[in-house]
This record gives C-alpha cells, sequence and structure tokens, in this order.
C-alpha cells in the first residue's frame, strides 16, 4: 500500500452485540423496510469475520432484548488510546446501554481511566470522529452542547484537542459519522453537505457520490478500510489512494439506521 501503511493508531481489540430478535423494534428514520433477523445475524457474522482479518481480537457480546439498538454498541462510549467515556445516548430508550458496556470495559482498562458523561449532557458515539490527537464532536439530535463540553473537557485533560461540528440542519446524517470517516495520513472520506465545512478544511478529501453516500461511514482499522457492498466509485477511490478495502452486506442494518462504524467499538 502505498502511503497508507498505517492509521494513527494501531488497533488490537473490538466490542460487538448480537443484534436481538427484536432488534426491528429498534429506532429508525429509514425508509427500507423491515429487517430481516437470520440476514442481520449472518451479516454481523461477517462483519465480526471482518474485524478479525483486520487483526482485532472480538469480543462477541450476548443479544440483549430489552434494548433493541444495542447492537449499535459505537454509540455507548468514546475509546481513546488513554481511556474511555461511557456516553449518555441522546434517545432514551438507549439510556440503558451503557452500563453493560461499562463492566466489559472494566476488563481491558483501568478503571480510573474511565468516566462517564453526566446529565443533562448527552452524547452518542456515533457523532464523535477521532483524528489522530483531535476529535471532532457532532452536535446533533443525539448529542448536546452540555454533553460536547463534557467530553471536550476529558479530552483535554487526556492531552487532545477536538471541535464541534453542528449537524442538525442535515437531515439526511444520524449522526457526524454518517457523513465523515478519518482515514489516518491526514484523509477523510467525507460527503458533499459536509466538504466545505471549515473545520474539514486542512484535510484530503475523498468525496463520496450521492449514490454512495452510505459509504461515508466507512471505517479504517489497521491496514483495511470497511466499506459496504455496492459503494463502487468509493472503493476504486480507496485502492487508488492505497487502501486495502473489504466490502460488506449492510443492508439489514442500514434499515435501522446503522452503518459500519457503530456495529463495534474498537481500541
Ligand atoms: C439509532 O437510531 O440509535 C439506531 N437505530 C442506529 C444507531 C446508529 N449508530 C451509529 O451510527 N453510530
Amino acid at each position: 500500500m502505498a502511503g497508507a501503511k498505517h492509521s494513527s493508531r494501531i488497533l488490537t481489540r473490538a466490542i460487538v452485540r448480537l443484534p436481538s430478535p427484536n432488534f426491528a423494534a429498534g429506532l429508525t428514520t429509514a425508509d427500507l423496510g423491515v429487517p430481516n433477523y437470520e440476514l442481520a445475524l449472518k451479516q454481523h457474522a461477517a462483519y465480526r469475520a471482518a474485524l478479525e482479518e483486520c487483526g482485532l481480537t472480538v469480543t462477541c457480546l450476548a443479544d440483549d432484548p430489552a434494548h433493541p439498538d444495542s447492537t449499535f454498541v459505537e454509540d455507548t462510549a468514546v475509546l481513546t488510546e488513554r481511556g474511555a467515556m461511557l456516553t449518555r445516548p441522546g434517545a432514551p430508550s438507549r439510556r440503558g446501554e451503557a452500563q453493560s458496556i461499562s463492566e466489559v470495559l472494566a476488563h481491558f482498562l483501568p478503571s480510573s481511566s474511565i468516566q462517564t458523561i453526566q446529565a443533562p449532557g448527552t452524547i452518542d458515539g456515533g457523532d464523535i470522529c477521532e483524528a489522530g490527537d483531535h476529535f471532532f464532536i457532532g452536535i446533533s439530535e443525539r448529542t448536546n452542547q452540555t454533553g460536547g463540553e463534557q467530553l471536550a473537557a476529558w479530552l483535554a485533560a487526556s492531552g487532545f484537542t477536538s471541535s464541534f461540528v453542528d449537524i442538525r440542519r442535515e437531515k439526511t446524517l444520524l449522526h457526524l459519522k454518517s457523513g465523515v470517516a478519518y482515514l489516518g495520513e491526514n484523509r477523510l472520506v467525507i460527503t458533499d453537505a459536509l466538504a466545505g465545512r471549515d473545520a474539514f478544511a486542512g484535510y484530503k478529501h475523498i468525496r463520496v457520490t450521492p449514490n454512495e453516500e452510505y459509504g461515508a461511514n466507512c471505517v479504517r482499522i489497521n491496514d483495511c478500510v470497511l466499506i459496504p457492498v455496492g459503494c463502487v466509485k468509493l472503493a476504486a477511490d480507496l485502492q487508488k489512494s492505497g487502501y486495502q478495502t473489504i466490502a460488506l452486506e449492510m443492508s439489514e442494518f442500514q434499515k435501522m439506521d446503522g452503518g459500519l462504524s457503530c456495529l463495534s467499538l474498537r481500541f
């Protein structure tokens, strides 16, 4: 791979959670039909295999029918190489998801490095885009200013910088990372809607075309980038820039507004 050998952080582990049989009862704005649970399980298995192919040891948690959206584990925590911030998700139905993730993280991280967002702050992990030592914090329908400020203060105390990106007017973006992904090498995959924002001016851009917008939520893991099946132009652009891609079927998760990043916590 020319010029794309290493992401800024070597990742070794991932936490995922199986979708539950009542997964279709979760929140969604998509008009793509009801997800098929058996197919979602198959797609989840392929996702886990891809994480392993990227070099990660995967901890797969049992499904949690009390929280139909709990397969989207990314929203429950923000992980850095120096610690974890458990979130307080913006959707009330998802508030109970962080507790069990906190218990799992305690196996891997010192308890002194784990903090929690406090009410009335809210954060969904999907709004937090790590770009090396800088974090973009999306202010959205799920992540509020108070939560963003708590996170920014914690990041600053850990030696990271951060900036806010208000996406509340971007009606097609549930989360900031629905529209932008950091690849490493100062490079972003980004939608037209976000590409003009000052926050992203200092970066190289790989634009997703409007018909491949779902691919903006791709994930760099060590030497690979996970992308959704069907993002043909994005795959070609990534490969041209020296990245190895793995394309994954995501149809059943897309029906529930989920993308590739939201299915795992990576650290
Ligand atoms: C929700 O609306 O909360 C879930 N159905 C989808 C969450 C997707 N999470 C993410 O993109 N980080």
